[in-house]
């Protein structure tokens, strides 16, 4: 990664035709460069156009560039273009910026790019300019990892959380919590200065109270990961059953297409099928599998094998069982199975005469169980549906959206984590403020409260990037496109 005193410039928009092609150049140099790319209509150089504006002009390529050789020393135009002029610090880098917005087909993007290479500017390396950004202290880390989370949104609840993450909601609540720590950290040093004196600047009490409440700061945010990630990540659902329940109708219905083949062959679906599909705002990668029995069969055998092991993927599953006939000893086994997964028992072909309803599948399930599995088919989320006819399908999905959403996203809580870097390092804080409670509670010397709020302090930094290494950053950016 080269040094922030080069100018760096790349296409920014994506490889294809489109209406409009931008190149970016950030840099030091990049007015100059760009001025000796661009002549504008204007006649006026581009270093003398005010920030912030969009000027008229032509993309001239030298001569050894140019497109007709025989215009002998004068450099032809390459395209008509508008130049956007952004000078340091208000620009998304910080630094001066210029964007050329050419027509949007290939050959022009890369010839107007290499133009300006040949003026000396360097082709960027992905997400050097957020990069850029979060070294010119244009945002911290948390907000350019949402540039990306807001380029990569699927959807609509991906795209919020990641506006406000961008807007540097998650980074407010860290600051919080370390401007709390860094002010009982300096109460707790202040008193080691004067510990001969026995003077204290702040009582074990009122230490234990701020710290106790930090815990519970730092927890609160943490208990939010699994929801972030889901936002971020989508969410795995296994459909499963005995064969020739409907399960590949099932997929079928919820993604509006004909994806699998449908037969009233039993064991017709040998592999597993995954897709993905929108649920009222979730992101679902649906999975369709072979359905569960005993078999002989190679090739039917390898297909549930296949099955076990997108169920252990799987973050829901989508039990299906034939309504239209009587409940069998294999449909009771799937779904009492997999107790610690989020489930939701689908009674299929409710087009047919029915031979099972809801109150029956749930006693039928646990006549004379333990307490705790009463409760689970208590708890157990049922849908009564036809994937034939579509008739229940909305109440699936409504079912499929509340149960992947913990509480923490309808309640609209203020603050989420989205990634593994942001919990790993809220885990270290919490067990370091943790361990900062047990050694004031065995009234251990100031020295020590210190050391253990210092990695509590470090580990919260790492977060939005006020502690960073070369490595955090490399592994962040390198997730980013060129251009970005
Ligand atoms: N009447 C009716 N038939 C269905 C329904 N869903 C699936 N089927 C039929 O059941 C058979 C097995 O369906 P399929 O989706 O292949 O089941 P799978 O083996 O579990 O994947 C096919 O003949 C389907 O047409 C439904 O809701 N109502
Ligand atoms: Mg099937």
């Amino acid at each position: 990664m080269g040094h922030l005193n080069d100018t760096i410039c790349a296409i920014a928009t994506p490889i294809g035709e489109g209406g409009v092609g931008i190149i970016r150049v950030s840099g030091p140099r990049s007015l100059e460069i760009a001025s000796n790319v661009v002549a504008l209509k204007s006649g006026l150089s581009l270093g003398d156009i005010p920030s912030h504006t969009l000027c008229l002009g032509d993309i001239l390529l030298s001569t050894t560039q140019s497109v007709s050789p025989k215009n002998g020393n004068h450099p032809t135009p390459l395209d008509q273009v508008l130049v956007a002029i952004m000078r340091a610090p208000k620009s998304f880098t910080g630094e001066n910026t210029v964007e050329i917005h050419c027509h949007g087909g290939q050959l022009i993007l890369s010839m107007a790019c290499e133009a300006v290479i040949q003026q000396g500017a360097r082709l960027a390396e992905p997400g050097e300019f957020t990069r850029r950004a979060f070294l010119n202290g244009r945002m911290d880390l948390t907000q350019a990892e949402a540039v990306l989370d807001t380029i990569r949104a699927t959807t609509s609840a991906g795209l919020k959380v990641a506006q406000e993450q961008l807007r540097g909601k998650l980074s407010k609540k860290i600051e919080h919590i370390r401007d709390e720590l860094i002010r009982l950290l300096a109460n707790i040093e202040a008193g080691m200065d004067f510990v001969e004196e026995d003077i204290s600047f702040i009582s074990p009490e009122d230490l234990e109270r701020s710290l106790k409440f930090l815990l519970d700061e730092i927890s609160t945010i943490l208990n939010t990961a699994g929801d972030g990630r889901l936002v971020r990540e989508g969410l795995v659902a296994s459909i499963i059953g005995k064969p020739n329940v409907g399960k590949s109708s099932l997929l079928n219905a919820l993604l509006e297409t004909d994806r699998a083949i449908v037969s009233s062959v039993p064991g017709t679906t040998r592999d597993v099928l995954e897709e993905e599909v929108k649920i009222l705002g979730v992101c679902i990668r649906l999975i369709d599998t072979a359905g569960l029995r005993h078999t002989q069969n190679e090739i039917e055998i390898e297909g549930i094998r296949r099955t076990t092991h997108a169920l252990e993927q799987a973050g829901l599953l989508l039990i299906v069982v034939d309504g239209s006939q009587e409940l069998s000893d294999g449909d009771v086994e799937i779904i009492n199975e997999n107790c610690d997964k989020k489930k939701i028992v689908v009674l299929n072909k409710a087009d047919l005469p029915m031979k099972i309803e809801e109150s029956t599948l749930r006693s039928l399930l646990s006549p004379e169980a333990s307490q705790e599995d009463k409760e689970h088919s208590a708890s157990l989320r049922i849908v009564t549906m036809s994937a034939k006819t579509g008739m229940g399908l909305e109440k699936l999905r409504q079912e499929i959206r509340s149960l992947a959403y913990g509480p923490f996203f309808e309640s609209g809580e203020p603050v989420f984590i989205t990634r593994l870097r942001h919990k790993l390092a809220l885990e270290r804080a919490k067990e370091a403020v943790t361990n900062t409670l047990c050694a004031l509670d065995q009234n251990f010397s100031g020295e020590c409260l210190a050391v253990d709020l210092r990695v509590a302090l470090d580990a919260l930094g790492e977060i939005i990037g006020v502690v960073s290494t070369e490595d955090i950053l490399d592994h962040i950016f390198k997730e980013f496109c060129i251009g970005k």
